[in-house]
């Protein structure tokens, strides 16, 4: 197996017993009504009840049909819902349930918009792939967050910034007649795990792509995506009136830029009525942006958002900014920026903010933001491409990453006023929430580059609609339909998946340490490097190794960024005592002999922590030997290679690290750890001129 299929492995049931209970309960569907989307649920529902049934399933028109779906105001299905199911279902809800008459029961899917359908009948397909009980099923479900988006960072050339499974899937030069099967296959996955949107293009834009040429390639994205339910939004780069409009300046308060962006999206929404949006990076990193002429981010969302509003578009306005030439703790700068901000942007206007206020790191503290900027759709920004976290040669499992920050608790409303409260808009009463995660996919065979990189955008779509779910039953649910519903499959995948990402963190940047990552491709340590164009991309910036001790003072009496949280949470990150281990090198500048929790002292901790991740990958490695009778050749020993190269990048991170800081600490590697195998000038020295994923002029 290649692993094309990702989790709609429509296989036969292998439980025989099980089997033959569903054939005894679905001897045929039908689907009620005419739509696109309709169209693509009969296909689903043949593929996958044919697949996993092991028996042709042809669409029926019988009313009689053992499992129905339809919208809920079709007659045929409206005499099953009550009034209470209707006022529950929202717009992109579905309700799946049993309803049993004489004795022999039937299944219906119902939904009041044909998208809601389509989730309805991937839910019900799903239960099927995870082998469960369909006797009294009844499942209501609406998502909590408005826009599910996906951020491609895909160039025009076909490189994707930051990608790890080959080229972008969007073929640009073949577009718009040469419509590719991935085109649909894409959005069909994503539609399966309820996204409901796509940014195609880089953050880092070339105004090329709002050009008539491109914009007949994006409408034909655009017509296929539909009936999946996907919206297209772009990247709009700030100077795209100068570089595509001949204009002289792309001054926001300019009546000539105005009037560009006016006709630009008229001429966008004539090829897509349903087009989304923007996404904008402005005066980021060298992107142009309205501070460019002295305006403000407001006053440059604002701008685009006035363009769009006439047609129902947003703009997503990203806070990830900060300056060089700004002294002050670059942790701090977007709060700074952007918390002033409050109430100044359009009613259609979504900040779009890092799940942490560096940049995706292994491990951060969720961003200040949330919870700062109660008048302001605060949107949240996950990286699902592993730029940080072992790029496509490492299994690590995002989800409990992610879970980890949108169960953080802002403390700002009082207690509970969790991250996820401020994404799904109910701590401010938003009025349209969204959830971002750069993409991972590109034209690997498997998608992802590493088969268990899936994982992640299956995750992603899960959380996205629901926060509240566990990355354990999202992994659970995962593995039964990627692999096979086998209880030790079950049990030493997940178990595999759960620990991968807190090993990742204790072999790469343990206790709080950051961006320590080679120049540029981000690939391997190199906590050393210190002469770059700006301090604050050099590793020594944010480690601040010395004599004493390690760590960013970002307490009272260093860079004061704990200032920027609710009290209740400055308190106890300001605290060296009270502040959880895992953040501690983040906020304070520690001590090589401070006690830690375990009575070690910080440096033996730190050279522990190593080592343990090196010791789960080590485990990794014998769990996934565990499970290879139940698990095709392909994909296992595609993994297996993979573990080999985790289980040795995970020793070079420890040994180079340890190598480096000890240069600091004079003290010996302790007991229980294994020594650097090689000499510290021996890790300064390796050098990766092709590690993929680079921005070509980095
Ligand atoms: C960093 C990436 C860079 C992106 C930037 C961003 O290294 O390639 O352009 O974030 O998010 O993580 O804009």
């Amino acid at each position: 197996e290649t692993g094309y299929e990702l989790w709609l492995r429509y296989h036969k049931i292998q439980n025989t017993e099980l089997l033959n209970g569903y054939l005894g309960q679905i001897k045929s569907f039908n689907v009620v009504g005419s739509s696109a989307t309709h169209d693509v649920i009969r296909n689903e529902l043949s593929a996958g009840l044919s697949g996993l049934l092991g028996q042709t399933f042809e669409p029926s028109t019988s009313s009689k049909a053992s499992l129905l779906a339809g919208l809920s105001d079709e007659p045929t299905i409206a005499q099953y819902l009550s009034e209470s199911e209707l006022t529950q279902l929202g717009k992109e809800g579905y309700l799946v349930k049993a309803i049993s008459q004489k004795e022999s029961s039937r299944f219906l899917i119902t939904a009041k918009d044909p998208v809601g359908l389509l989730y309805g009948t991937f839910h019900f397909l799903k239960l099927l792939q995870t082998n469960q009980n369909l006797a009294s099923i009844n499942i209501l479900e609406n998502p909590k967050v408005d826009i599910r988006i996906l951020n491609h960072w895909d160039n025009l050339d076909r490189t994707s910034e930051r990608g790890y499974a080959g080229f972008s899937i969007w073929n640009w030069h073949k577009l718009p007649d040469y419509l590719d099967q991935r085109y649909i296959d894409y959005a069909r996955a994503n539609a399966s795990i309820g996204l409901n949107a796509t940014v195609l293009t880089n953050v880092n834009a070339n105004a090329l792509v709002l050009t008539p040429a491109y914009l007949e390639k994006v409408k034909a994205l655009a017509d296929l995506f539909r009936p999946y339910g996907i919206k297209v939004y772009l990247t709009a780069r700030f100077s795209a009136p100068i570089e595509i409009g001949g204009l002289d300046t792309a001054d926001p308060l300019n009546s000539d830029v105005t009037n560009w962006w006016e006709e630009k999206v008229k001429e966008i929404y004539e090829h897509i009525p349903d087009f989304g949006g923007f996404l904008v990076k402005a005066n980021s990193e060298g992107q142009p942006g309205p501070q460019n002429y002295g305006r403000s981010h407001a006053e440059g969302a604002n701008m685009m958002a006035d363009a769009l509003k006439p047609f129902g578009g947003v703009v997503m306005w990203r806070a990830f900014v900060y300056s060089s030439e700004e002294p002050d703790d670059r942790a701090k700068q977007a709060y700074s920026e952007f918390n002033p901000l409050d109430g100044s942007f359009r009613p259609n206007v979504l900040v779009q903010v890092k799940n942490g206020a560096i940049d995706f790191q292994p491990r951060e503290p969720f961003h200040p933001l949330f919870g700062a900027m109660p008048k302001t759709p605060v949107m949240m920004e996950f990286q699902i491409t592993q730029e940080y976290l072992g790029q496509a040669t490492q299994l690590v499992y995002l989800a409990p990453m992610w879970k980890e920050c949108l169960d953080a608790d802002t403390y700002v409303n009082g207690q509970g006023s969790t991250v996820s409260k401020v994404v799904d808009g109910s701590l401010h009463d938003y009025s349209i929430t969204g959830i971002a995660g750069v993409a991972n996919t590109g034209t690997d065979i498997n998608w992802t580059g590493h088969p268990f990189a899936q994982a992640n955008w299956y995750a992603f779509g899960r959380l996205a609609w629901n926060p509240d779910q566990t990355a354990q039953q999202i992994a659970e649910d995962w593995i039964r339909m990627t692999f096979n519903n086998h209880p030790k499959t079950i049990a030493a995948l997940s178990d595999m998946m759960m620990n991968s990402w807190e090993a990742s963190v204790n072999y790469m940047t343990p206790l709080g340490l950051h961006h320590l990552m080679g120049t540029g491709h981000h690939y391997g340590p190199a906590p050393w490097v210190s002469n770059l164009s700006r301090a604050d991309w050099t590793p020594v910036y944010y480690h601040k190794a010395d004599a004493f001790g390690v760590g960013f003072d970002r307490s009272e009496n260093g860079s004061n960024a704990v200032s920027q949280y609710a009290p209740e949470v400055a308190k106890i990150f300001n605290s060296k005592d009270e502040i959880p281990e895992k953040f501690l090198l983040w906020f304070h500048h520690v001590g090589w002999d401070f006690e830690m929790n375990s009575g070690r002292t910080l440096w033996n901790e730190l050279a522990f922590r190593y080592q343990d991740g090196v010791n789960t990958v080590r485990k990794m490695q014998e769990q996934w030997q565990s499970v290879q009778p139940k698990i095709d050749d392909e994909r296992f020993k595609s993994v297996q290679m993979l573990l080999t190269i985790q289980e040795k990048e995970a020793v070079w991170w420890k040994d180079a690290s340890l190598s480096y800081f000890q240069t600091f600490s004079k003290r010996p590697i302790p007991d229980k750890v294994e020594p650097p195998k090689r000499s510290l000038e021996y890790y300064q020295s390796l050098k990766f001129p092709f590690a993929p994923g680079i921005r070509p002029s980095w």
